[in-house]
This record gives C-alpha cells, structure tokens and sequence, in this order.
C-alpha cells in the first residue's frame, strides 16, 4: 500500500498556492497594506492544524488508485486538499466569533488578535473566495470542474444549516433543557461537521481521478456521515473532558448553552434534582455555575458513558466498511484510514 503523506509534505505544498492567491489579489491592484492583511490572515488560519481533513484527498486518492500518486497527481490532490482546508478556516473563523471561543490551536481566536476583531467576518468571507480562486486556476480544464464547484456551494450551505441549529438551539439568555433532543443534536452534528469534514475531501478524490459515479457517492455517504457523527461527539467530549493544551482550545459549550452531546446524554439519566442542577447552572457565563455542570458530568460517569459509546459505535463503523462493495470503485482502506485517523482521539 501507498504510503501516508506526512504534515510536511502536505504543507510543503501550501506556499506555492499561497502566491497564486495573492497574485490573484495584486491583480486588481490591492494596497500593499491589505495584502499584507490577506497574507496574514491565510497564514494564520489556514495553516497550523492537523490538516486531517487536507491531507485525507491525497490519501484517499492514492487508496482509491491502489498505488503512489506520481508528483503532478499529489500536488492536484493537495490543492484540493488544502480548498477543505481553507473551508475549514472560513467555518472555524466565524465559528470562533459565533461561539465567543478564546482560543484556537493554542493560540488567541483570530478575531481576538490585537487589531482585528470584526475584520475577522471579512477575512473569512475571504478564506472561502480563495476556495474558487484555486479551483480555477488548476481545475477549470478538468472534466469534473462543475461537480467539484457545485460539491463545494453544497457542502457549504450544509455546513451553515447545522451551524444555524446549532446556534438557534443555544439562546444565550433563555436556558430551556427541552429543547435539546438527541434528534436535533444527529441533526446539527451531521451538517455543521460530517459534511463537510468527511463527505468532502472522498468525493473530492473521486472527481479528482474523475471516478465518481451518483452510487459510489453516495456509498461513501453512507458511511463517512456516521463517521463524522462520531467525529463530532469526540469534539463535544473533548471540549469538557479534553486537556485545553492538547486540544489548543478552551471548551465553551457548557457556557454557551450548546446542545451538546454530553448535556443529552445528561438529561437522559438525571434523577429529578439533578435535573434542576443543570437547569439552574447550563448555560450561564458564570465560572462557578460551569464548575457545578462539570461537576454533574463527574457524578453522571459521562466520561465512561462516552467511552461504552464509542467502542459501540466503531463496532458499527467497522461493519459498515467490511460490508462496501469495491466493485463500485470504492476501497475499504479509504475509510479504514479515517477511522484509525479518530479512534481514541485526544485531540
Ligand atoms: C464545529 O462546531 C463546527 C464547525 C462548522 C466549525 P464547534 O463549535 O463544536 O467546533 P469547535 O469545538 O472547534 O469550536
Ligand atoms: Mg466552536
Ligand atoms: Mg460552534
Ligand atoms: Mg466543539
């Protein structure tokens, strides 16, 4: 099997598309001084993740190929993969201002960055521009052109409905636990992230090695969305029971009334009092009142109760991968490869 492309290599790639963007920008005769700003800005919140997400369509088309890709396939591969990333940074910037978060891969929010607060809503805007602005310049000639285009608008209106529940859900100034449902929490989780976390960067791979048939798409659907589901419920663990310096941020739902998993969980198994607990304490911006949720999740077990969950679910992921059929053009390993990327996850 093909090797798996490291950080660098996969990093190594981005300076090149970096210059295409601000050429692109020059073009229309941009002040130095807001070019400076677009460069910053690119640097700062494209570059720095894991690059999970970027780096999974150069795996996946080297799996989906059964061998290396040659250097011009990589560095296509890569672009696409480094678009997810800059769709990444668009969702996570305005994230970050929606959910009033401090920090971001161990350092401040950009938006919390000396100078920049709400230009951050337009440096955004600008991290998803940058998405079109590659897709042409290295895919306009490519058979799959307006698939990947249309693939990228989808996923994006997805990513924002699960972004719209997951906010609507949260009213800072009304607490009312019944509101949450594990059906509307499947709901945003699905959309704010398996979409485009998951779904994207496979059926970029696809059309990339223009491989994509309506039935393989929506094969890898079926599994990459339950996939990102779990993705998700680690986040919602992580941002209570993570350690904020391993996962570079400083968990908000609790304060941010989010429909978390762990309050569902919660709610499920709450005696009467506790019940009133979490009512009287979820969803404040109140140290103390955080500190008496957190301290309710402790006598709750949801740390074990996480755990039971997710060998339960990676049992279910596992058989949905031994059951795809690779005769549709699909291969076990893609997926394989994601779930060993997230199992036990810490970060
Ligand atoms: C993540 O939701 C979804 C998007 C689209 C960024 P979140 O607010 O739980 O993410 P994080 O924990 O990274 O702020
Ligand atoms: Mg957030
Ligand atoms: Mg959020
Ligand atoms: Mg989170």
């Amino acid at each position: 099997m093909a090797k798996k492309t490291t950080l660098k290599e996969f990093e190594s790639v981005f300076p090149k598309l970096e210059e295409v963007l601000l050429e692109h920008a020059k073009s229309y005769n941009l002040p130095g001084q807001a070019l400076e700003w677009y460069k910053k800005s690119l640097e700062t919140n494209a570059v720095g993740g894991k690059c999970n997400r970027g780096m999974s369509v150069p795996d996946s088309a080297s799996l989906l190929l059964g061998r290396p890709l040659t250097e011009e396939e990589y560095f296509k591969a890569a672009t696409l993969g480094w678009m997810t990333e800059l769709l990444q940074a668009f969702f996570l910037v305005s994230d970050d201002i929606m959910d009033g978060s401090i920090t971001r891969r161990g350092k401040p929010c950009w938006y919390r960055h000396e100078g920049v607060g709400m230009i951050a809503i337009n440096d955004a805007f600008m991290l998803e521009s940058a998405i079109y602005t590659l897709l042409r310049k290295y895919f306009r000639d490519h058979p799959c052109y307006v698939d990947m285009i249309e693939l990228f608008h989808e996923v994006t209106f997805q990513t924002e409905i699960g972004q719209l529940c997951d906010l609507l859900t949260a009213p800072e100034d009304k607490v009312d636990l019944d509101n949450f449902s594990m059906d509307k929490y499947r709901f945003i989780v699905i959309y704010k992230t398996a979409y485009y976390s998951f779904y994207l960067p496979v059926a970029l791979a696809l059309y990339l090695l223009d491989l994509a048939t309506p039935d393989n798409l929506k094969q890898a659907e079926a599994i990459l969305i339950p996939l990102g589901e779990y993705f998700q419920i680690q986040d919602d663990y992580l941002d209570n029971f993570g350690d904020p310096e391993v996962i570079g941020k400083i968990g908000t739902d609790i304060q941010d009334n989010k429909c978390s998993w762990l309050v569902n969980q919660a709610l499920a198994i709450v005696t009467p009092e506790q019940r009133r607990i979490l009512e009287e304490n979820y969803g404040r911006k109140d140290k103390q009142k955080e500190a008496a949720v957190k301290k309710l999740y402790d006598e709750l077990q949801l740390e074990q109760r996480y755990k039971d969950y997710e060998e339960k679910v990676v049992g279910e992921i596992r058989s949905l991968i031994d059951n795809i059929d690779e005769s549709q053009g699909l291969k076990k390993g893609v997926f394989e490869a994601f779930l060993a990327k997230i199992y036990k996850r810490s970060k």
